[in-house]
């Protein structure tokens, strides 16, 4: 069994972790594993920049315009919302390896203080991870990491507080993979969690958050 089985949905399976916790590089090291593997696999990213949505998130993240709390939350949970395709392709049997999901639209914003239960109230309904793989590197770590970009939420005492909401959010779909360890070691502890899920998920049924 390589893993190219046409049986069955494909897995969805999300990575999430601090800015700079390297959730990228990981996330395309895993997309062309599986696809050696002969799987049928597509990497996606949230929030998509492409879109009208994304575009508007794009501008903020950079500093260039300006939105209420309020306001650009929803405009990630919409552009989280603007993918109707997700459903089709995992049902097709496409698994799909999404770098930041909904846990970063809660954990982001109630760092900012907006309250949890508002914060995850947009996001109910969209399709459910099978695994939520979560990167820890601490934050003092992720900044030596090459530093940031310059994006509005790469400070650290921001980062910290998104760190403790992150925690808070852990529930039984969560595995943690420690990720100041050497990148080979974090890449083989993802390969096995993520070949798992995919074998698994196969006759279970999609859910919703
Ligand atoms: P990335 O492209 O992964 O570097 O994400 C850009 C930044 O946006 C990063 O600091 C994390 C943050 N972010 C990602 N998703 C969300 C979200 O849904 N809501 C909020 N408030 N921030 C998010
Ligand atoms: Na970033
Ligand atoms: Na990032």
């Amino acid at each position: 069994e390589n893993g190219s089985s046409n049986s069955g949905r494909g897995a969805l399976i999300v990575l999430e972790g601090l800015d700079r916790s390297g959730k990228s590089s990981q996330c395309a090291r895993l997309l062309s594993f599986l696809q050696g593997k002969g799987c049928q696999v597509e990497g996606w990213r949230f929030p998509d920049r492409a879109t009208g949505v994304g575009q508007m998130i794009s501008a903020y993240l950079a500093n260039e315009s300006q939105f209420d709390d309020r306001t650009i939350h929803l405009l990630f949970s919409a552009n989280r919302w603007e993918k109707t395709l997700m459903e089709r392709k995992l049902l097709g049997g496409t698994t799909l390896i999404v770098n930041r999901y909904s846990y970063s639209g809660v954990a982001f914003s109630a760092a900012k203080g907006l309250d949890i239960q508002w914060c995850k109230a947009p996001e109910v309904g969209l399709v459910a991870p099978d695994l939520v793989i979560y990167l820890d590197v601490q934050p003092e770590k992720a900044v030596e990491r090459g530093g940031y970009g310059g994006e509005r939420y790469e400070r650290i005492g921001f980062q910290k507080k998104v760190g403790e909401h992150y925690h808070s959010l852990r529930d039984s779909t969560w595995k943690v993979i420690n990720g100041s360890l050497p990148m080979e070691s974090v890449e083989e502890q993802l390969r096995e969690l993520a070949m798992n899920c995919i074998l698994e998920c196969q006759g279970k049924q999609l859910a919703n958050l």
